[in-house]
């Protein structure tokens, strides 16, 4: 019978094919600029920040959300990336190997950071470095190491936070999940902190002026996942 042969031949050749769908690879999603916020994720199916992955093929859904950021993944054998001026929606599939990889957003690169290792390679992130000053004067900031201003972490949640106390009238007090740490009000030079931080929200400040303050939220809290 021609017509069964024909049926068994489709079957043979679906058990042949390789890789059978492209959906069974890991399904990662990047989300950039919700809200036109200056915040960058990578997570996984379970909604937990990436930092580290087997090496295989994944497919990255990627949801830039904004017309002035955009999503930029790049490491070994990969180098890919959304439009910063343009919203985009984009799937990309990716081979990913023994490695470590950034993905940032090109128009601002030292802020909208991070990244992730690959199979062999196992070692940490770096920490973010910061600058923490108070005074002279009622000032206090807390800011990357190109000066711009913290508001949202991403990247890494180790940071090295070095202390510039320029005045014996204010103090440098930071606290947040699991985090209170303070220079004395009389005090006045440098001090360094090796933090790990935790999601939610951050308050710098001076515990003797209440109006010298400021904040920065970490990102603990997935996005919600698109469609796939
Ligand atoms: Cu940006």
């Amino acid at each position: 019978m021609p017509a069964r042969l024909v049926v068994l031949g489709a079957c043979l050749a679906a058990l042949l094919l390789p890789s059978a769908a492209p959906a069974d690879n890991p399904v990662l999603d990047g989300f950039v600029g919700a809200n036109d916020a200056f915040s960058i994720r990578l997570q996984d199916a379970n909604g937990a920040r990436v930092d580290h992955l087997d090496a295989g093929t994944y497919t990255i859904k990627v949801h830039d959300l904004s017309t002035f950021h955009n999503f930029h993944l790049s490491g070994p054998g990969v180098d890919q990336l959304t439009s910063v001026d343009d919203k985009q929606e984009a799937t990309w599939t990716v081979a990913l190997t023994d490695g470590t990889y950034t993905y940032l957003c090109d128009a601002h690169p030292s802020t909208m950071k991070g990244t992730f290792t690959v199979g062999a390679v196992t070692e940490p992130p770096p920490a973010t470095k910061l600058t923490g000053s108070v005074g002279p004067g009622r000032k206090i900031s807390l800011r990357y190491a190109d000066s711009s201003k913290l508001t949202i972490l991403a990247g890494s949640n180790d940071v090295v936070i070095a202390v510039n106390d320029r005045t014996r009238t204010d103090n440098f007090h930071l606290s947040g999940p699991g985090v209170n740490k303070k220079t004395g009000v009389a005090f006045r030079g440098h001090a360094t902190w090796k933090l790990t931080l935790q999601g939610g929200r951050y308050v710098y400040r001076s515990d003797r002026h209440k109006t010298l303050r400021g904040a920065f939220t970490v990102s603990s809290t997935p996005y919600p996942r698109g469609p796939h």
